[in-house]
């Protein structure tokens, strides 16, 4: 019986002693569990005689009794303990001031690009998607580019194959047009154009471009001008001027570049757009629309120039990088 009284000392000792609920829980299976100290005890029962059995195993099972309380007593306090030490660590401070999200912007480029749909689209232009990855057809031939012609050269880009190209021009829209819509219509298209270009600041590789044309009875040079002026108008403000000069595009016949100008922007100097012209006869004749009675116009325009005008950006390389301190400037 000293044994038992000796070692549930022992045992209460060490809880005492303990001071966290883990070394709590270490002591309890090495005192208290299936093959621990004390549960062990009862195994020299087989050396005792049969009547003095039970009172020995009694006492095993109160001392057990007892140990196991004042366990369960001192993990509780424990506990207590250590759950406000952890609420303590974990405490939000609710009056600390919130981190503001960085809010997203539309791109400076697709800006212009929403801009641009706006105000063609309101002039009665219907919108077309077309290929970025355009067979060579599209892009040159049906563009009354002649076999091996050098306006070409000035138009080198990404070869996929024979067949397909990376588009140089937006005007690669026209034949896809023609084929499957008949005059009187009104058609444009934005988008990404490539070219194998030397990049500097005013040139890239991937840059975008505006296509804007239309067929109908009688257009002339004054009705491209018109649009282009009313374009000019809302895209820079009431008192923007256009202006044309000669130039050649195999697909227009005549065709000219224009520029423009307002006081605003760069003390009025003139800054070129883009090509544009009458829409070639021998284009109309090849997709079967009478050039007696039809006839169009066609201009396109690169759009990196818009904002780079509009904002006094002097490197069109800003707008491919994504440097956040740069886009976030335009709203
Ligand atoms: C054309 O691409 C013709 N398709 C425009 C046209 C359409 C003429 C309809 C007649 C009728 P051009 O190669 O000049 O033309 O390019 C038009 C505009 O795209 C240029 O004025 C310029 O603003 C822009 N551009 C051309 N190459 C680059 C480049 N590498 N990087 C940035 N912008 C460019």
């Amino acid at each position: 019986m000293d044994e038992i009284a000796e070692l549930e000392e022992q045992a209460a000792k060490a809880f005492r002693g303990a001071t966290t609920t883990a070394e709590l829980r270490e002591l309890e299976i090495r005192f208290l569990g299936k093959s621990g100290l004390v549960t062990g005890l009862m195994r020299g029962i087989g050396k005792l005689s049969a009547d003095e059995r039970p009172a020995f195993g009694a006492a095993v099972n109160e001392a057990k009794g007892r140990l196991q309380s004042l366990l369960d007593q001192l993990t509780s306090a424990l506990r207590g303990a250590e759950l406000a030490v952890q609420f303590e660590n974990e405490k939000i401070d609710l009056t600390l001031p919130g981190r503001r999200p960085r809010a997203g912007r539309t791109h400076v480029l697709q800006q212009t690009i929403d801009k641009i749909k706006r105000v063609i689209g309101s002039m009665g232009f219907v919108y077309y998607e077309s290929p970025e990855l355009e067979l060579f057809k599209y892009n040159f031939d049906a563009l009354n580019y002649p076999p091996d012609h050098p306006a070409m050269d000035a138009q080198d880009t990404f070869y996929v194959s024979d067949d397909l190209v990376l588009r140089t021009q937006c005007t690669a829209l026209q034949g896809r047009v023609f084929e499957t819509v008949a005059p009187p219509f009104r058609a444009f298209t934005v988008g990404r154009t490539f070219r194998n270009e030397a990049v500097d600041r005013t040139h890239s590789h991937t840059f975008h471009q505006i296509d804007v044309f239309m067929v109908d009875e009688g257009i002339s040079m004054a009705h491209l001008k018109g649009t282009l002026r009313v374009f000019a108008r809302e895209m820079f403000g009431g008192d923007a001027k256009v202006r044309f000069r000669p130039d050649f595009f195999p697909f227009v016949e005549p065709g000219v570049d224009y520029a423009i100008s307002t006081p605003k922007l760069f003390g009025g100097r003139w800054v070129e757009l883009g090509g544009a012209g009458l829409i070639h006869p021998n284009i109309l004749e090849r997709y079967g629309i009478d050039t007696e009675r039809y006839s169009g116009f066609a201009f396109g325009l690169g759009v990196e120039r818009i904002p780079m005008m509009a904002h006094g950006i002097d490197d069109l390389r800003h707008f491919l990088e994504n440097d956040v301190r740069f886009l976030e400037q335009f709203r």
